[in-house]
C-alpha cells in the first residue's frame, strides 16, 4: 500500500533536480574549511539573515545544542517554552551537553510573553543559577506550526538587552513563518544572537541545518561542532541540496499552508475531531480525538489501515504535516478517510 505520509515534513525525499545539483556539487574537506559548496552556502545564508557568519551542521538538534553550549557556562539557566522542541524532544541535551538547567515557561501556543520572561529571570545572588539565554521557537511545532508574533519578539529583545541576556531562535521552520507573514529573514536576524534553521523539513533537503550569528560566535560554534562529532568532510553534496532548496523551495511553502488550511477546514466539520483553526497558521494541523472514544494509538492504527499516516500529539491529539511530497489530491483522499471513519 502506498501511504499518504503526513507524519512530518521531514519525510520528504530529494527530487531528481535536487539530486542532480548534489551530483554536480564541487566538494572539498570541510574540516579544513575547503569545501567550496559549503562555503558558498554559509556566505549565502549569513547574507540572507543579515549576520556575519553561519555554520552548516548535520541536524536541527545539533544546531540548537551548539548554540546553547556557546552561549552558556555549566550551571547557568536558560529560559525555554515548556512545549518547545529543545525542552521536550532533545533528550535533555542542554543539561547533558552544556550542563545548564532549563527553566520551562508556560507559553500560550508556544508564545511566551515578555512579562513571563521578565518574571523568570533570576535576580543576582550566589545561591541562584545565572539566567543566560532565552530560547524561542518559530514556528512552534507542538502548536501546529503557529507563528511567534514579531511585536512580542521585540518586547522580549528589549528585556534581553536590559538584562544582558542572549537570544536564540530555533527556526527549524522559520521559512514557513517568513513566507506566511512576509517578514524578511534579516528582520529576525536583528533580534537574535543565534538562529538555527533546517533544510531537511519543508524545504525538502535530505539532511542539514545551519546556525547563524556573529563571526566570533560562529568561530566558537565551529569548535563545538567538532566536539559534538559534527565535523564533516566532503559535505558539499549536502550543501548543494540546501542551496537548491533555498533557490527553489521557499516560496512553494505557501502551497503547504493552503493544504493545511483546507485539511483543517474539512476536518473541523466532523463531529468527532476538534480543531483549533486559529492555530492553523502554516503547514501543520493538530486535531483532538477525545470524542472518538478511542485512544491515540487506536486512531493512528485505524488511519494507517486506511493508508494515512499521522503522529501522536499532546492532550489526546494527532498531528498532520503538509509537505512537498503530498499532493492536493492525496490531501483530499486523506480527508475522505477521516470522513469515513469519524463522521
Ligand atoms: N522536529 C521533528 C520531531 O523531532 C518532533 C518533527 O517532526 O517536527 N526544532 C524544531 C522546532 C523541530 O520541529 C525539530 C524536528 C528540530 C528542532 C530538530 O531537528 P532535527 O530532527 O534535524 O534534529
Amino acid at each position: 500500500m502506498q501511504f499518504i505520509d503526513l507524519r512530518s515534513d521531514t519525510v520528504t525525499k530529494p527530487s531528481t533536480a535536487m539530486r542532480e545539483a548534489m551530483l554536480n556539487a564541487e566538494v572539498g574537506d570541510d574540516v579544513y574549511g575547503e569545501d567550496p559548496t559549503v562555503n558558498k552556502l554559509q556566505r549565502r545564508i549569513a547574507e540572507i539573515f543579515g549576520k556575519e557568519a553561519s555554520l552548516f551542521v548535520p541536524s536541527g538538534t545539533m544546531g540548537n545544542e551548539i548554540c546553547i553550549k556557546v552561549h552558556t557556562q555549566p550551571g547557568d539557566e536558560i529560559i525555554v517554552d515548556q512545549d518547545s522542541h529543545i525542552f521536550i524532544y532533545e533528550t535533555a541535551a542542554p543539561s547533558l551537553l552544556a550542563g545548564v538547567q532549563m527553566m520551562p515557561i508556560a507559553g500560550i501556543n508556544g508564545v511566551m510573553t515578555a512579562d513571563q520572561i521578565k518574571m523568570a529571570i533570576r535576580p543576582s545572588a550566589y545561591y541562584l543559577p545565572r539566567t543566560k539565554l532565552i530560547c524561542i521557537e518559530n514556528t512552534h511545532g507542538r502548536s501546529s506550526g503557529s507563528i511567534f508574533p514579531l511585536d512580542e519578539i521585540e518586547r522580549i529583545h528589549d528585556i534581553a538587552q536590559g538584562t544582558n541576556l542572549k537570544m536564540h531562535l530555533d527556526g527549524a521552520r522559520l521559512w514557513n513563518a517568513s513566507v506566511e507573514t512576509g517578514i524578511p529573514f534579516n528582520t529576525y536576524g536583528k533580534y537574535f544572537d543565534s538562529i538555527s534553521v533546517c533544510f531537511s523539513k519543508g524545504l525538502g533537503a535530505p539532511i542539514g541545518s545551519i546556525i547563524i550569528g556573529s563571526k566570533t560566535f560562529i568561530e566558537e560554534a565551529t569548535r563545538y561542532r567538532k566536539i559534538f562529532g559534527g565535523g564533516m568532510r566532503q559535505v558539499g553534496i549536502l550543501a548543494a541540496a540546501a542551496l537548491y532548496a533555498i533557490d527553489h523551495n521557499i516560496e512553494r511553502l505557501r502551497e503547504d499552508h493552503q493544504k493545511a488550511r483546507y485539511f483543517a477546514q474539512e476536518l473541523s466539520h466532523l463531529e468527532q475531531i476538534e480543531i483549533n483553526m486559529n492555530q492553523v497558521q502554516t503547514n501543520m494541523v493538530i486535531g483532538n480525538i477525545s470524542k472518538t472514544g478511542e485512544s491515540q494509538f487506536e486512531v493512528l492504527e485505524l488511519l494507517k489501515v486506511h493508508g494515512v499516516l499521522l503522529t501522536p500529539e499532546r492532550h489526546s491529539s494527532i498531528r498532520a504535516v503538509m509537505h512537498l511530497d503530498v499532493s492536493m489530491q492525496q490531501v483530499d483522499q486523506a480527508v475522505k478517510v477521516f470522513q469515513t471513519l469519524f463522521m
